[in-house]
Formats: C-alpha cells, structure tokens, sequence
C-alpha cells in the first residue's frame, strides 16, 4: 500500500511539472482494495482494471519504473509508452487490459473467466471497476450472463461514493452494489474498503469457491478517493468536512498504527516501510525520467493483428 501511495503522489507531482501528461486518475485513499484483493491471487490469475488503475497492477507486481516509464511516455513503458496511465497492460503479471471505457473491461473478463475455466481450470479472472461502472449496461448483462454460465469472476467494485463529480444518490436509487448481486443470485459482500485485512479476508472467501467450479461473485469495498476524479480537478462537489473525515480513515495509515498498536509490527519496522516504499518510487522515476521516448517508427508498431 505505501508502495501505492508513494507511487501516485510521485505521479502528482509529475503531472504538476508536466513530466506525465494526459488525463491521470489516481486511487489515493483506495490502495486497500488493490492489495487485499492481489493478495489472495495466484501468478495464474488474470486483472482487468478500468482508468484508475496504477494501484491494481502495482499489486499484481509489476515493475514500478516500468509503470512510470508508461505514465511518462517513455520506450521501457509496460506498453511502449504508448498506452499511458489509462491503458496499462503488464501480462507477465496476469494484467490483461485496462481502460478509459467505464465498464469496458467486464464483459472481457467474463471472457477470459471462459477461456480458464475451459483451459486452465482453478485459475480466476478478477476485474476492478467504480461504482459509476455499475449503472451500464455492461455490468447488468455481464452479471446476468456470469452468474448463468457459473464463470470463475469476481467483480470488485470501489464504490468510493462518486462517478467522475456526481454524487451515487444522484445517478441510481440503489444504495448498495451488491443490492444488484443479489438480483442475479451471486454471492456477494460489502466489506469496509479502507481496511486492508477485511477486503483481504472477503476476497479470500468469496475466491475460494470459484477456484472449484463455484462462480461468479461479487466484492463491494466501500471507500474513498482522497483527490479529485482526475489530477487537476478542483473537487468543488466535495464538502472539505466529508474529505478530513475519509482522510482519517486512511487505508495505509490505519493499517500501520493498528499494527504497531497490536505489537505486530514495531514503529522502526513501520517506517522502514514507508522509507523503502518512497525509495523504490525515486529510483522508479529517475530510470524513467532518463529513458528515451520511443523512436518515431513506432507510431505504426503494434497496430492491428
Ligand atoms: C462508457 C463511458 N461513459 C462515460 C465515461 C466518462 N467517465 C469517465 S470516468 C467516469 C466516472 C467513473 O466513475 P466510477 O466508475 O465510479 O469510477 P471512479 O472514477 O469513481 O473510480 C465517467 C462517467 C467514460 N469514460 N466511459
């Protein structure tokens, strides 16, 4: 989580100085659901994210300068840097696509859910997505059709209350997601998502039964994104008394004073956790800040089949 986090106040800083371009959404204040749902998956399964989701392929384990590289435009980018924030893609670790389109990767997911169950039968396909994703068609007809066919999915929602500056009670009268679970008869839970061990532990019981023929189901964290929808938004909607109380409730803080409370982890060790995660992160930028653009030639690279 400080991996994250450390990770996507670099990536602000960086879109400040104009190092990252384009339109950059980062998850600070949701890290929790990335790595308590990552932690309970296998090198053989596959992620689907959506356009926030440098957080979901850093806890897949990809290559932090490698995902810098790609946010900077830079050749040794994860896709050449030519996807950029909203288009990582890191199949070595089982991240097969992410995107602008919101819902867009569910229906894929459900696909590859297909393909494992025929092929490699106990792997799962995981795919994270907003709760805006949740009013599309997309995710009504890829429910229906996952909880039909028993596909090995889970779908995790990071309901973080708003899709892009709109309040979740002005765009549906469902207040919760896994309302919608229910409906289709899939097995689902709401868990607080800012706290890492409970995500970890939903995640785990709802993966289990899809890893022997069971499926699909459905994850809903309840959290919230601690910065504006996109990096440069001023976040007008938001009361600052709703911001500071969320603020209090971050994920990674929590975690870390609940665990030197309970004496699981001594303050020192804490730290020192922190201290690696932000140095990773300036090793990640420098490499990327020094590595070349791709060469022009390949604008026409990588297109078409
Ligand atoms: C199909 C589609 N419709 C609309 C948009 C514009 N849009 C971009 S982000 C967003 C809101 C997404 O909200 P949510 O799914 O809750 O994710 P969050 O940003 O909160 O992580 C919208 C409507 C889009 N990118 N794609």
């Amino acid at each position: 989580m400080w991996l994250i986090r450390a990770f996507e106040e670099s990536v602000s800083e960086l879109v400040g100085t104009g190092e990252v371009v384009g339109l950059v959404h980062v998850s600070i204040g949701q890290e929790a659901s990335a790595v308590g749902v990552c932690d309970v998956l296998e090198a053989r399964d596959r992620v689907y994210s959506g356009h926030r989701a440098h957080g979901h392929v850093l806890a897949r384990g990809a290559d932090p300068a490698a995902v810098m590289a790609e946010l900077m435009g830079k050749a040794a980018g994860l896709c050449g840097g030519k996807g950029g924030s909203m288009h990582l893609v890191d199949v070595a670790h089982g991240v097969l696509e992410a995107t602008g389109v919101v819902g867009g990767t569910i229906p894929l997911a459900l696909g590859t859910a297909l393909a494992l169950r025929e092929t490699e039968p106990g792997a799962v396909a995981v795919v994270f997505f907003g709760d805006g994703a949740v009013q599309t068609g997309y995710f009504h007809e890829s429910l229906n059709i996952a909880a039909l066919w028993k596909l090995p999915v889970l779908l995790v929602c990071e309901n973080n209350g708003y899709a892009e500056f709109t309040p979740r009670s002005a765009h549906t009268p469902v207040e919760r997601v896994t309302r919608h679970a229910e409906t289709y008869g899939v097995d689902a839970r709401t868990v607080d998502g800012n706290d890492v061990v409970a995500i970890r532990e939903a995640a785990s019981a709802l993966v289990a039964p899809l890893r022997s023929g069971g499926g699909p189901a459905l994850l809903e964290c309840l959290t919230y994104r601690m910065r504006g929808h996109y990096e440069g938004d001023p976040a007008k909607y938001r009361e600052a008394s709703e911001v500071a109380e969320w603020k209090a409730k971050d994920p990674v803080r929590r975690f870390a004073s609940g665990a030197v409370a309970t004496g699981e982890l001594s303050a020192e060790d804490a730290a020192a956790c922190e201290a690696a995660a932000r140095r990773a992160v300036a090793a990640a930028v420098s490499a990327a800040r020094s590595a070349p653009f791709p060469a022009a030639s390949a604008l026409t690279e990588d297109v078409g089949g």
